[in-house]
């Protein structure tokens, strides 16, 4: 079913698509729990009108398309029926990218492009690609396992060394808590690159990368370089880093700060890292650099020898120090791992909780496709091969055989989880204005140590200010007593810090009262499924010559060769 590569073939006129929705419905392609959603899906999903509800575009397809010497359309959550309609406009190929869980989207993607448009050639990439022997279950002609821009750029017959550019988009089209938009541009997507080396069993986009690091922004100069254009563009300093371990390139990320203090422009970071890179990296210069917010894998206290990452580091005191300095955590823990019984799992489930992090995700321990867990447990005979892959996703049910968690006991015991940690530790929202709070508190004392510092210290400052807007609707909406009651103290604490609201703030406070009974309605009555807009753009290279692009694109000032064993991997990856 599948071709090899042609490198010398003159342009292609290409469309990249993500999987059609509806998306968190039961139907024919999908599941309730498959949320286009990261917060909801995973992490505040127990915490009702007070769940974080923004929606991300599938990245990675904006990325390749502007990085590439072609015309490409980028489809992101279409209708089944907009794809339809797009596919019959006439494509040399057609890429589709999806993970596990959407697989049989994938499939039905494939086969309706062989009924409308029989010439057209199929791409299959993305996580999904990773599935065992994809290339017999789904009509294709090529599928890409692991990065996708070089391997594109070889499929165009584009030269490889073409400087990488990036594209500046919003990393999230909607951003409400209580049915409240966060004011102002959402912060700017920045990708330095894919893959991280810890290799952690069951991590899915390690394995895939082949267990390296493949960047695109190789040093601290060429990410400041491009955060200062992309936000020039787009108004905001604030970026989303989707980079799965940023701080593990300590060099770089210190550069990067040098880079801040000699231009004084000091951008803000939302960042993923694990705990050797944190700690190794220094909470001040965290502060320094503009973290705002760390998402932290501390996985299991009663497995601790599986993660070397945490070998040594006492998360609870690591969550204290991070929040003392102003930087909301998200903690995320495992649950049903191959230890665990319907007795011991509290004991990880307490622990989660324990930490006190501004957030948590709990994840049942899924193998998927390509990771060392999925391997050992394929072995030993332990994988639900029938289980469909619309169940794949972590949030229901185990996709391999767990003698202790039969039948729902998974999908109950996670429920539980998430619903005891927003209980005792009350909403997420609650605690990020009480870190920022906190943060202030602290960093205003070392505001007068250099510039960074007095930045530093307004910025985190201007939070407080803008979520304390929410302190009224969190308290008229409480989980319990001990929520309002934190509150209401948290007000008490602001007010001594910055002073009462001006009228704005006020102003503010009555219009986020206002949104929020809104919500409460739409909730009750229309249930609490969101779709994601369909997004289509044209990346057309000669508006590109005309610098007309649809989205700001920049080139990173300094090449990285493309060295890496991963990305020469890439090119195997057909036939
Ligand atoms: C952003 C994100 C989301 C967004 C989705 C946005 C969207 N529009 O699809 C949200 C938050 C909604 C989300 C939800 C879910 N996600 Co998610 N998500 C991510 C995340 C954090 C980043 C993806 C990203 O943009 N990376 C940056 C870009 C540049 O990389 P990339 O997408 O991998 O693309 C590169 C290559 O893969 C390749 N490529 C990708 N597509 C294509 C297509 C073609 C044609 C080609 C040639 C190449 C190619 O080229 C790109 C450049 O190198 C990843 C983890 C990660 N760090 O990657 C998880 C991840 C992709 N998600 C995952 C999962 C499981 C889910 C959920 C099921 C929730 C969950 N339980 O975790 C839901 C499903 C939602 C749904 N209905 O589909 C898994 C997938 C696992 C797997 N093996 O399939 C990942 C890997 C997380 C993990 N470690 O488990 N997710
Ligand atoms: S540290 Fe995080 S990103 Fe890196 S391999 Fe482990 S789980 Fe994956």
């Amino acid at each position: 079913m599948t071709h090899a590569i042609k490198t010398d073939k003159p342009r292609k006129k290409i469309l990249l698509s993500g999987v059609f929705g509806p998306f968190g419905v039961d139907d024919q392609w999908g599941r309730k729990e498959n949320i286009m959603e990261l917060f909801h899906n995973q992490v505040t999903k127990a915490q009702g009108a007070a769940s974080f509800r923004f929606h991300h575009r599938s990245f990675g397809l904006y990325f390749m398309a502007a990085n590439l010497k072609t015309d490409v359309n980028v489809l992101d959550f279409p209708t089944r029926d907009r794809f339809i309609e797009e596919i019959k406009k006439g494509y040399d190929a057609i890429g589709i990218s999806f993970i596990t869980p959407n697989y049989i989207k994938a499939r039905e993607m494939a086969r309706l492009i062989r009924e409308h448009c029989p010439g057209t050639e199929i791409i299959l990439g993305g996580h999904g690609a990773a599935i065992e022997g994809v290339e017999e279950l789904i009509e294709c002609d090529h599928v890409v396992k692991g990065e996708g821009i070089y391997w594109m750029r070889q499929y165009i017959g584009q030269n490889l060394l073409d400087p990488i550019v990036h594209p500046a988009i919003p990393s999230t089209e909607m951003q409400k808590i209580f049915g409240v938009s966060v004011p102002g541009p959402t912060s700017s997507l920045l990708v330095p690159g894919v893959g991280c080396v810890n290799a952690c069993s069951f991590c899915s986009t390690s394995h895939f990368f082949g267990k390296k690091y493949t960047s695109y922004l190789g040093s601290g100069k060429e990410i400041f370089n491009t955060c200062r254009q992309i936000a020039d563009a787009r108004g905001t300093d604030s970026f989303f880093v989707m980079d799965e371990n940023f701080l593990k390139d300590r060099e770089r990320a210190m550069e990067l700060i040098d880079e801040m203090e000699k231009h004084n422009r000091f951008f803000t970071f939302h960042v993923f890292s694990s705990s050797e890179a944190i700690t190794a990296f220094g909470i001040d210069n965290m502060v320094r650099m503009g973290i705002s917010f760390a998402w932290i894998g501390f996985e299991s206290k009663t497995d601790q020898g599986a993660f070397e990452k945490n070998d040594g580091i006492e998360p609870k005191e690591l969550v204290r120090q991070l929040r003392d300095a102003g930087i909301s955590v998200l903690g995320s823990g495992i649950l049903c791992m191959d230890h665990h019984t319907p007795e011991n799992i509290q004991e990880d489930i307490d622990f989660m909780i324990g930490i006190e992090a501004d957030t948590v995700q709990f994840m049942l321990f899924t193998p998927l496709p390509v990771t060392g867990l999925y391997r050992r447990l394929q072995k030993q005979g332990l994988i639900k091969e029938d289980l469909p892959f619309e169940e794949w996703h972590g949030q229901k049910m185990l996709n391999w055989n767990h003698p202790a968690f039969p039948g729902d006991l998974a999908e109950q015991t996670l429920k539980g989880a998430f619903q005891r940690e927003f209980e005792t530790n009350s909403s997420t929202i609650y605690r990020i204005i009480e870190t920022a709070t906190r943060g202030y508190e602290n960093i205003r004392r070392k505001a007068s140590s250099s510039e960074n510092f007095r930045v530093r210290s307004a910025q985190i400052k201007e939070r407080v200010l803008e979520y304390a807007t929410l302190l009224p609707v969190i308290k008229a909406n409480a989980v319990n007593e001990l929520e309002y009651n934190r509150a209401v103290a948290l007000e008490e604490r602001v007010v001594a810090l910055v002073g009462k609201p001006d009228v704005k703030g006020r102003l503010m406070r009555v219009g986020a009262r206002v949104l929020s009974s809104y919500w409460n309605m739409r909730l009750k009555f229309k249930g609490d499924v969101i779709q994601p807009k369909t997004i289509f753009t044209e990346f057309k290279v000669a508006d590109r010559e005309a610098g007309k692009s649809p989205l700001k694109i920049f080139e990173v000032t300094e090449i990285t060769p493309m060295t890496s064993d991963l990305n020469k991997a890439a090119f195997a990856a057909v036939d």
